[in-house]
């Protein structure tokens, strides 16, 4: 969908009112302080969850250190016991905000890759009737910065073979930049996502569309991490390849059978 400019403030029975930011960490420390401070200053009345695996490096505290510090309250941290990977610390992120009626929960990750300065965009995509906006690279005004070309290679891609596969249209099915309505994410069997890399983002955004619900492409300028380890690994693709065939293969079979009414 084209930027909604300029975003207006949302109003207080607009879903995103109550907004909370899920931001799951391992080894971040270096870079959770700047994203939270560019979130804050982008959107000052959303809340804040630091989902962390026990990082060896100490982001568990660097997060307590930031919710003790601000003055408004709007940061908490979710310790959680070691790394279960990202799909389970969104999913624990997720239970936690519908617990405290948030209204709109988002993903975002912690190594400023996604930037927070958009979020306003989605917010108003999501206040204005979509059940989810993806923050999208590849849509017109979309793009990412700072990649070798194997990571555009893989990204694009995956993408392809999904939009194939699946036989969806969106864009930038794996991307980790999203707002979603709660009560969207409220009626999902959480129970039953395994999903852990990138196939998370997939998972969530086929089992939306299977429940009916609007999914919308916002563009977003992603830049690749300057500081830390990437996580992703042969595993996490191999996943998402394996998944994917599977889920389209399923859509296929439900399709031929109601063609030939059985
Ligand atoms: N809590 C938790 N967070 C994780 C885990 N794995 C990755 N993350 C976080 O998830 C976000 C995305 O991880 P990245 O390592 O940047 O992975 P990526 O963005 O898929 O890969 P790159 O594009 O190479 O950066 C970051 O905020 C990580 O700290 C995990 O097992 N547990
Ligand atoms: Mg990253």
């Amino acid at each position: 969908m084209t930027d909604p400019q300029p975003t207006p403030a949302p109003g207080p029975e607009a879903p995103s009112a109550r907004t909370l930011v899920i931001i799951p960490t391992y080894d971040e420390r270096e870079n959770l302080p700047s994203v939270v401070e560019r979130l804050l200053a982008a959107a000052p009345d959303v809340s804040v969850l630091v989902a962390d695996d026990n990082s060896p490096d100490g982001t568990g505290e660097v997060a307590d250190r930031l919710a003790a510090e601000d003055p408004r309250g709007r940061i908490s941290v979710l310790h959680r016991t070691g790394k279960e990977g990202l799909g389970a610390a969104y999913i624990a992120g997720f239970r936690w905000g519908l617990e405290r009626g948030y209204t709109v929960l988002v993903e975002m990750d912690a190594d400023g890759s996604h930037p927070p300065e958009r979020l306003p965009a989605m917010l108003a995509a999501v206040d204005a009737g979509a059940d989810l906006a993806i923050g999208s690279r590849y849509v017109p005004g979309g793009s990412v910065v700072n990649w070798p070309w194997q990571r555009h290679v893989i990204s694009r891609g995956g993408n392809v073979y999904s939009r194939i596969v699946l036989g969806v249209g969106i864009k930038d099915i794996t991307a980790g930049f999203r707002a979603y309505r709660a009560d969207a994410i409220a009626e999902m069997d959480l129970d039953s996502i395994e999903s852990k890399g990138y196939c998370f983002q997939i998972d969530m955004t086929w089992r939306l569309l299977g429940a009916g619900r609007t999914v919308v492409e916002v563009p977003i300028t992603f830049t690749e991490r300057t500081v830390g380890q990437s996580k992703m690994s042969e595993s996490i693709f191999r996943e998402a390849a394996v998944n994917v065939a599977r889920w389209g293969w399923e859509k296929r079979r439900r399709q031929l059978r109601s063609l030939v009414g059985r």
